[in-house]
């Protein structure tokens, strides 16, 4: 009776080890990677918030922390319909000076998108042409820049969901630490 105690205990043992396991393994090199917005993309720092009128254009970026190889990403910025009218999206603004985090080492990108799926939820997607870890950028950037009319003088706010980061390996990681901003 006791030997098979033991046998249940060891085998129990044995599971967790093999959960824990293979919970390491599924988190790739961007899972602790950020993605945030600065809610106004003008000024260098990061703002959570933007005062705006009904009639304003407010120009918000999406912004990436802490990526190593980054060859792929995938987010939606879920806002409020009533506060809000997306308007269109860019991978970068060369004029300003504000160049795609994904080019950061000289790699071409293919395919930028950001295209309202349905009311409320703009999908935006980017990569680098081919996989070459050399040309996949580190660190922090901009990922995307999106326009947006201000329908009302009420406050909204704009949230990211389903932000998916995809290594130059093909690694993907679900971005949980992420952050979003307020009209007011
Ligand atoms: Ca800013």
């Amino acid at each position: 009776m006791r030997d098979k105690l033991i046998n249940v205990k060891n085998c129990l043992v044995t599971c967790l080890i093999i959960t824990m396991f293979s919970g390491i393994a599924y988190a790739g090199p961007n899972s602790s990677a950020t993605c945030g917005l600065d809610m106004n993309f003008s000024t260098t720092d990061i703002e959570a918030d933007i005062a705006a009128s009904a009639g304003d254009i407010i120009t918000v970026a999406v912004v990436a922390g802490g990526v190593s190889n980054l060859d792929t990403y995938q987010a939606e910025l879920v806002y409020d319909t009533t506060v809000l009218e997306f308007i269109e999206g860019y991978e970068e603004v060369p004029m300003s000076g504000i160049r795609n985090l994904l080019k950061t080492n000289r790699g071409t990108t293919l395919g930028f998108q950001a295209v309202e799926k349905e009311p409320g939820t703009v999908n935006i997607a980017n990569t680098l042409t081919g996989t070459d870890t050399s040309e996949a950028p580190e660190g922090s950037g901009i990922l995307a820049i999106i326009k947006f009319r201000v329908l009302e003088d009420d406050p909204g706010k704009i949230s990211l969901a389903n932000v998916h980061f995809v290594d130059s390996s093909q690694a993907q990681d679900i971005i949980r630490n992420t952050a979003g901003g307020n009209v007011n």
